[in-house]
């Protein structure tokens, strides 16, 4: 735990009282600070009050009275589309308000620092897509390299449960434009931004407030080096805005299909092979095309952000590519489950809509697809680049007559469950297939979330297997 320095004997509110909440209820009352706090949902009250924290509607009279400062949790809206009530009072009365993640900057460093040989240092992902299996893929390479690494954030675990970092010890953390949004302090060694893309507008008042949302992390506490993607317009501006001259190295430029020619430190990845160059010199040339846990561009790209920040680390491309050649992939994106008779199984459950799916299906070729569930806005016609590599589609949901009319020209059956849709696919699966979920939808007309969907579908596969 990072105990929070800089409120003791202060009181401090905190509301949202969730992963992130809680946690940094306890950092705070760990490092000093009177802890009260709030939760629109009773049941999560009742949870902080068996763990001895005081709840406090702050929207009463007084209610913010002696309060230093409201630290809130990143789904609870501060700005767009509406403050919550809470929020809204808080700077009505003047109180400051952050995150976990300002906090965590704050109190990151101790007095003991000083007996380290190696400063500790942090490494902040951000980005529309990849940021998860980034953030991982950084946390692997560095684990792998011997190094000591932890990895919190976005991916599901709040920043300040981490152990303090030890001698040389590196923070992984990923964060969403919900947490760089708000974060009063935001100072990592070296920020990456994977891509950008629409995603989370209502929050952000709209395109140019996510951007604006992003580039806090860039520009808030300048990192050493800057990773950026410049696939598009956006991470191209910021790179040349960052960048004082053409050559800064300071900038880190990445790119998933352009060969990048500039001056300055480059990592692109084009035809399956990554490759760094510096100064206009090569520095480095890695095959991924057999590394199974990094299927497709994405993947690529994503590998390209990850070799990036841990060279701004120090590590050689040797150890870098060891540990791109041993990730296993993150649990439901492009994960590969089971491999027999030549056939490989991949749970990529979390691609949940159209843009995601397409990713999927341009990874892999003589696919079997299973598809299918709650529908989003905007139709399949999405897909249709991906469609020529898939073989056959097995579609599930509820709904499934209906998704199937969306993919005219593909051989589908009509599957309904995963249990069916995995059975038939195996069936019919031969050697050199994949066999992939990438729904192209949401779970919840069968399941609770797209882990339990992803779970079943790995269960189906093992039992089909056993019985084949
Ligand atoms: N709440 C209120 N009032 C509101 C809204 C929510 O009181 O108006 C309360 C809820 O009752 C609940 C708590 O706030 O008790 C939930 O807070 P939260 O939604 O911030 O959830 P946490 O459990 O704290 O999880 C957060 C991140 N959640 C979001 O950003 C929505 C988690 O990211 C993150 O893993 C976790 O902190 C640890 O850092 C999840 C996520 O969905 C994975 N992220 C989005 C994404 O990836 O697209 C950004």
């Amino acid at each position: 735990m990072i105990e929070v320095q800089g409120f003791e004997g202060q009181t401090v509110g905190v509301l949202g009282l969730g992963r992130s909440g809680l946690t940094a209820a306890t950092a705070l009352r760990a490092g000093g600070a009177r802890v009260v706090v709030w939760d629109d949902n009773p049941s999560a009250r009742d949870r902080a009050a068996a763990e001895g924290f005081d709840a406090r509607d702050f929207c009463k009279q007084g209610g913010f009275d002696d309060v230093a400062c409201l630290v809130t949790s990143p789904g609870i809206p501060h700005l767009y589309p509406t403050p919550n009530r809470v929020i809204a009072a808080a700077l009505q009365a003047g109180v400051p308000v952050d995150n976990d993640i300002g906090l965590f900057f704050r109190s990151l460093s101790r007095g003991d620092w000083d007996i380290y040989d190696r400063v500790p240092r942090v490494v902040a992902v951000t980005g529309s897509n990849g940021k998860s299996t980034t953030s991982a893929l950084i946390h692997h390479i560095l684990t792998h390299a011997g190094r000591e690494a932890q990895l919190a954030g976005n991916i599901g675990r709040g920043v300040l449960d981490i152990d303090p970092p030890g001698d040389g010890g590196i923070v992984v953390l990923e964060l969403s434009s919900y947490q760089t949004d708000l974060a009063r302090a935001l100072t990592p060694d070296v920020a990456v931004l994977t891509n950008l893309s629409p995603d989370h507008l209502d929050r952000h008042g709209g395109f140019g407030g996510y951007f604006a949302a992003k580039r806090r992390l860039f520009a808030e506490g300048g990192p050493d080096r800057a990773v950026i993607g410049v696939d598009e317009i956006e991470g191209q501006y910021l790179a040349n805005q960052l960048a004082m001259a053409p050559q800064d190295d300071r900038v880190m430029r990445i790119s998933s299909g352009t060969k990048l020619t500039g001056p300055g430190w480059n990592i692109f990845a084009r035809k399956g092979f990554l490759a760094e160059t510096r100064k206009g010199r090569q520095a480095a040339n890695i095959d991924l095309r057999a590394m199974k846990g990094l299927p497709g561009a994405h993947n690529h790209q994503n590998a390209c952000a990850a070799y990036a920040a841990c060279r701004a680390l120090g590590l050689g491309p040797r150890e870098i590519e060891a540990g791109l050649a041993s990730y296993g992939g993150l649990p439901h994106r492009s994960q590969l489950i089971a491999e027999a008779n030549g056939v490989s199984f991949v749970n990529d459950s979390k691609a949940t809509n159209v843009d995601a799916a397409l990713k999927a299906l341009q990874a892999f070729k003589s696919i079997r697809w299973i598809c299918g569930g709650l529908a989003k806005e905007g139709g399949l016609d999405g897909l249709s680049d991906g469609l020529a590599n898939v073989a056959k589609a097995y579609v599930i949901g509820r709904e499934a007559e209906n998704f199937a009319l969306g993919l005219p020209g593909v051989d589908a059956a009509i599957c309904t469950s995963m249990e069916n849709a995995v059975a038939q696919a195996i069936k019919d699966a031969e050697d050199g297939d994949v066999v992939l979920l990438a729904p192209a939808a949401a779970s919840f007309d069968q399941y609770d979330n797209f882990e339990q969907r992803g779970d079943d579908f790995t269960a189906c596969v093992h039992a089909g297997l056993d019985v084949t």
